[in-house]
């Protein structure tokens, strides 16, 4: 199948939610003491029983070269602190996000679980049976590339065209530049930027900077990505009534 278009930005969901007084019993529960909670593998948000929301699950992969900043978002993503040094991850991280969105249509609240992969990438030129693991059954790519570094940004093309090839199943691609507050070192040109979106019709967000408390700066990329897997799956199941996560409805 091919793959699906994306949507027009805030045509899915209510963009912005986060700031709506309604949505704050919402979000209090991905929150401790005004911080991010930590959520296990085997943990997940809890409502009363009065307000029963489906959650929903993906598997996001994180792509890009080494050093362009793919844990350093994993953990923006988390709202864990992004450590100053660069790292080299050695295998596959895996961190679980819990992000609650509200549909345009149907005014239905879902909370969105987000299973991001972080693999090295010197680890996936190493080890040739991490990729495989981190493309079987993935729901959405996030293609990094770095303000300060321009050869991540010119193998994008390279990038995005691997995950073109049939017979991939559709995922969901978006594009995010790293490293935006760095700005006096900036190596891509805002033109460049435009004429990459120009040809490859894919929401591109930027990122940088230090990770704040609020959830102002993650919001855009969490609503972006939920709004893509929204989509796709209506699209895939052939209506946008029918959803196919349905059968793991927890009441
Ligand atoms: N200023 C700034 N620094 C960043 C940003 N994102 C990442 N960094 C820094 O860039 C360096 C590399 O980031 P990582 O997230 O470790 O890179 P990676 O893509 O996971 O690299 P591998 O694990 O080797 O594949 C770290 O020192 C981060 O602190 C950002 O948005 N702004
Ligand atoms: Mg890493």
């Amino acid at each position: 199948m091919a793959d699906v278009r994306p949507p027009a930005p805030g045509s899915v969901l209510v963009s912005d939610w986060h700031r709506c007084k309604e949505s704050k019993e919402f979000f209090n529960k991905i929150l401790h003491k005004k911080m991010r909670k930590n959520f296990g593998l085997l943990e997940s948000p809890v409502m009363p029983p009065q307000v029963a929301v489906d959650t929903v699950h993906y598997k996001i992969f994180i792509s890009g070269k080494s050093g362009v900043g793919k844990t350093a978002l994993a953990a923006r993503l988390a709202g864990l602190s992004i450590p100053n040094l660069h790292y080299e991850t050695t295998g596959i991280e895996t961190s679980v996000v819990y992000w609650p969105v509200k549909l345009k249509d149907s005014g239905r609240v879902l909370f969105f679980r987000l299973q991001l992969w972080d693999c090295g990438e010197n680890a996936l030129r190493r080890f040739d049976h991490l990729l495989p693991s981190c493309k079987e059954q993935v729901d959405a790519v996030l293609f990094l590339f770095s303000f300060t570094d321009r050869t991540s940004f010119d193998d994008l093309s390279n990038q995005i065209a691997k995950w073109m090839v049939p017979p991939v199943s559709p995922v969901v691609k978006l594009v995010v530049g790293t490293k935006f507050d760095l700005f006096m070192h900036c190596d891509v040109a805002e033109r460049d930027v435009k004429l990459f979106q120009e040809r490859w019709r894919l929401p591109l967000l930027r990122v940088g900077g230090e990770v704040g408390d609020g959830l102002g700066d993650i919001a855009p990329v969490l609503n972006c990505l939920a709004e893509q897997l929204w989509h796709q799956d209506c699209v895939t199941a052939g209506s946008a009534g029918i959803h196919t996560q349905e059968t793991e409805t927890l009441l």
